[in-house]
């Protein structure tokens, strides 16, 4: 067999509850049962492209919210695909402590767990390969526990671990790997997870690892293509390569509001956006730049009235001052003096931080003696 085909994901989070995250509540309900949903489809692709491996690089499931069903329901799952060998490398939020679900449940035949936080082989003759890895099994790992590690078999190796990729002699509590280390592993694919983000690891321009990323993305840290890396492993060549799966995505876009506070131009200006991304997804719209004096901005009303799974509008527009008008005044207004007094400090200051406190104390004096509301700047 010239190579074998692999299916690389992580980082699902199954069963996670979404009552801690800063959605509301119906979308986390959704995207709770999303997750689900996401996992079917990685589930369908391993069976339609009829992948040797499965190679699951822990965060499988919550294990604080996950049941003994749910289980039965991953369990369910992995029973589909008979032919197919599944390895998971648990990680830090289903670690397989001693009363996890990962020691308590019976696991389907064609399933193989990394329990133990030190390297171990799983040797599968048939394909010539040998899958190395090790999971969590304890809440917090600093120990760069790869550090001796080196492929030894003949075929082809493959190495699997939920951990984090620091340059040499980093400090981590989300089990350090080294990028040397990688690199000097001796391994053909690395199949890596806890970076929700996902992406190959490089290291003097060569292919270390390769981190899944979320399958399904959790909340607005995530934004960008959400998917699996699936393709063929060889001695000589690696072919795998990255295939989005995730049914929503998260978009943060940054919108320069009319001065004049025109809801009519802000609202084109998302729908455009809308467009582009499609309504299924999940929005962070960031209203940015000046409006005019006495301006207040209806988020609400933009809320309600654009149509998308998910919308939420962050306000971090100004008041735009014409400050040489204000200067102008001079004496004669407070506003004048105050925003003389204020612009000659400023100009006798060199130190960034301390600038940034004047320009703060600027605008939000204006805005206070202006009668505008204040809003943190
Ligand atoms: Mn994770």
């Amino acid at each position: 067999m010239d190579g074998i085909k692999v299916l690389h994901t992580g980082d699902l989070h199954l069963g996670m509850s979404f009552a801690g995250s800063k959605l509301p509540a119906e979308v986390g309900r959704v995207r709770r049962q999303e997750l689900w949903e996401t996992f079917d489809r990685i589930i369908d692709t391993a069976k339609a492209e009829k992948v040797n491996l499965l190679l699951i690089a822990g965060d499988l499931f919550e294990y604080k919210y996950c049941t003994v069903s749910d289980i039965k329901r991953i369990n369910d799952r992995f029973a589909r695909i008979p032919e197919t060998k599944v390895c998971i490398a648990p990680g830090n939020h289903d670690p397989a402590l001693s009363d996890s679900l990962y020691n308590t449940c019976r696991w389907e035949q064609n399933v193989h767990i990394f329990r133990k936080s030190r390297v171990s082989a799983l040797r599968i003759e048939e394909y010539n390969t040998t899958v190395w890895g090790l999971g969590w099994d304890k809440d917090c790992i600093a120990d760069p526990l790869l550090e001796s590690f080196r492929a030894k078999d003949d075929g082809i190796n493959i190495l699997m671990a939920h951990c984090d990729v620091v340059p040499g002699g980093s400090v981590s509590n989300y089990l350090p790997v080294y990028h040397e280390q990688l690199a000097g592993s001796g391994v053909h694919y690395a199949a890596l997870g806890h970076i929700h983000k996902g992406g190959e690891i490089k290291q003097g321009g060569k292919k270390v690892g390769v981190y899944c990323g979320s399958p399904e993305p959790l909340d607005f840290g995530e934004v960008g293509t959400h998917g699996v890396y699936i393709g063929t492993v060889g001695r000589n060549n690696c072919g795998v390569n990255f295939l989005p799966v995730a049914k929503r995505e998260f978009v943060t876009e940054r919108i320069t509001a009319d001065p004049t506070g025109d809801t009519a131009t802000i609202l084109k200006s998302m729908e455009e956006r809308i467009k582009k991304y499609g309504q299924a997804n999940l929005f962070r719209f960031s209203l940015e730049g000046g409006t005019d004096p006495g301006v207040e901005l209806d988020t609400a009303y933009l809320e309600r009235t654009i149509e998308a799974f998910h919308i939420e509008i962050k306000n971090n527009t100004f008041t735009g001052y014409d400050l040489d008008a204000i200067i102008e005044e001079g004496q004669r207004s407070i506003m004048g003096a105050f925003a003389a007094r204020l612009l000659e400090q400023l100009d006798g200051e060199s130190d960034p931080e301390r600038r940034a406190v004047l320009e703060r104390a600027l605008y939000i004096g204006l805005d206070a003696l202006n009668g505008r509301k204040v809003m943190g700047r």
